[in-house]
């Protein structure tokens, strides 16, 4: 299942899938502030790397929510990991802007490297328990505005890890490119 729009010079697809399987330039990883290897998602990414990724990521010294690290893809198709740290879902105010961050400053760590395609999971709304309906619409926003300001990047993609899940972001999508007409 998939869906590919076009923003500005660029192109925002939507998908199912297993984000370990993506041959991106980068894939992003919804790490923790430990940046240890940890369950969901970043399980997954760091079994898929191999031992390897562990050992590079415990030289960064952590990673503060909202921003973002790179490392190498080592066993992965991925030429990079961007390991970013979404907010714990509190009901506060902080959490959209933390969302919102993550997502902007791995797509700005990526263009600083000459990424030009880059997969990212849905941050926070697994362990972190960030409702998906809201985090889909801060999350494409983000991205959306993004590329508006940033051509360079060439791809992004939404890898979604079930129907649901897709079929949320899609109808998010679909809802805020009808509201900029
Ligand atoms: N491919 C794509 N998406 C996946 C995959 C996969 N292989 N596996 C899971 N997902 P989560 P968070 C989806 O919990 O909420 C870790 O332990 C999953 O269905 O991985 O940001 C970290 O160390 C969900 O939709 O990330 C942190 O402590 C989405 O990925 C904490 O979890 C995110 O779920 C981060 O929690």
């Amino acid at each position: 299942m998939n869906t590919q729009y076009r923003i500005n010079k660029s192109v925002l697809e939507l998908k199912v899938g297993d984000i370990t399987e993506e041959d991106t330039d980068a894939i992003v990883n919804a790490a923790n502030t430990r940046l240890s290897p940890g369950g969901g998602v970043s399980g997954a990414i760091h079994r898929a790397a191999g031992p390897g990724l562990w050992e590079e990521c415990k030289k960064l010294g952590g990673c503060n929510t909202g921003e973002a690290k790179l490392t190498g893809g080592h066993n992965l198709k991925a030429r990079y990991v961007i390991h970013t740290v979404g907010p714990v879902y509190s009901g506060s105010a902080s959490d959209s802007k933390n969302l919102r961050n993550s997502y902007y400053n791995s797509l700005l760590l990526a263009s600083s490297h000459n990424i030009k395609s880059i997969a990212f999971p849905s941050i926070s709304t697994g362990i972190f328990g960030y409702p998906a309906k809201d985090a889909s619409l801060i999350a494409l926003q983000a991205i959306i505005s993004f590329l508006e300001e940033h051509p360079e990047i060439e791809l992004v993609k939404m890898v979604l890890f079930s129907e649901e899940d897709y079929q949320t972001y899609k109808s998010s999508l679909e809802k805020i490119l009808k509201d900029r007409k």
